[in-house]
């Protein structure tokens, strides 16, 4: 008699498991299932790269200078390569928004097919050379009508799906749709990923507060006030690599604020493919993500590299920033 509660028998649910068992869910969006599942495949070759870039030859920059202005290190080329790929392959993407390429990807021979993909292939690459965490941002869209440029134009209020992957002291992909955000751990020992967090929600309270502490004469008066109210009751927990930050966020509660400055008056980080993607997140798991003035979700992009200001996690700590902001 095999036993059915051991964890040999019973191991974790694979993603492929998961979205199986979740069909429902996926239902009325046919096809996304096969989206992520390309994303996790990439996610994994990734992962290899970054376990052994040193090894592998891949850490450092590559002289290139991308459309932001930043120094394109090679592991930002090699994961737009093999996540723009992988979504080609799956058939079910029309089109893409990527932080390394300029303008919007429009998939030949897939003008039908029914859904948008807006990512970052890998945020905080300049991390990599010092193995610190690093990571991968994607929001999806349903296609409607014809398919153009502007259609990646889009509140991210209309995603149906969002998912990061985090390679950190172990990697980590986070999905969230409308119904939940799950959690799953690549077990390289199996090469897949599986359900470890599933169902997360946002810790109540605010042990942390995450920012860049040494902008602090550059913000607004409203912004330095805000920042000193979570100074004086949060622990400073900031890694400089917003997935990284984010996710600690996510799993342990706190705020995480990239705020706009003197030098950067939009922010730095990009509303289309960072902050909307990771404000779904942080909304279906109870919290809330604002520029500082407006819901991220409800904002729409006039660009697809347009920046914000980013406030997000706790819902009472990221009201209180919004208050201070509104006073200035
Ligand atoms: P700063 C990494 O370069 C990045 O884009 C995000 O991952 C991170 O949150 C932010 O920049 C850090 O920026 O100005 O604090 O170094």
């Amino acid at each position: 008699m095999v036993e059915t509660s051991s964890p040999v028998t019973q191991p974790h649910s694979t993603l492929d498991e998961f979205l199986i068992a979740e069909r429902d869910r996926f239902r009325e969006l046919p096809g996304l299932d096969d989206v992520l599942r390309a994303v996790a495949g990439a996610a994994e070759r990734i992962n290899h790269l970054v376990r052994r870039a040193s090894l592998a030859g891949v850490l450092g920059a590559t002289g290139e200078i991308n459309v932001q202005g930043e120094v394109v290190q090679q592991l930002d080329n090699l994961g737009t390569e093999l996540f723009v790929e992988a979504l080609r392959r799956s058939g079910r993407i029309a089109a893409l928004a990527c932080e390394e390429l300029g303008d919007v990807l429009l998939i030949e021979g897939a003008e039908d097919a029914p859904f948008f993909a807006v990512f970052d292939p890998i945020d905080g690459s300049s991390n990599i050379d010092v193995a610190v965490p690093i990571g991968s941002i994607f929001g999806f869209y349903a296609r409607s009508g014809k398919v153009s440029p502007e259609s990646l134009l889009r509140p991210g209020s209309e995603q149906v799906a969002a998912a990061y992957i985090v390679y950190g002291s172990c990697t980590m992909l986070v999905l969230a749709t409308k119904e939940s955000v799950d959690g799953f751990t690549l077990d390289e020992t199996i090469g897949e990923f599986v359900l470890s967090h599933p169902g997360i929600t946002l810790p109540a309270g605010c042990p942390y507060y995450s920012v860049n502490e040494a902008y602090q004469d550059r913000w607004d008066a409203g912004m330095q006030r805000a920042i000193a109210e979570l100074r004086s009751r949060c622990s400073l927990r900031y890694v400089g690599s917003l997935v990284s930050d984010f996710h600690r966020t996510l799993l342990k509660g706190g705020i995480f604020a990239y705020p706009a400055d003197k030098k950067q008056p939009q922010g730095k980080l990009r509303l289309l493919y960072e902050a909307s993607p990771l404000a779904f997140i942080i909304e279906q798991a109870g919290g809330a993500a604002s520029s500082g003035r407006e819901r991220i979700l409800a904002m729409t992009p006039d660009a697809i590299h347009q920046r914000t200001p980013l406030i997000i996690g706790d819902s009472e700590a990221v009201a209180m920033v919004e208050q201070c902001v509104a006073q200035d």
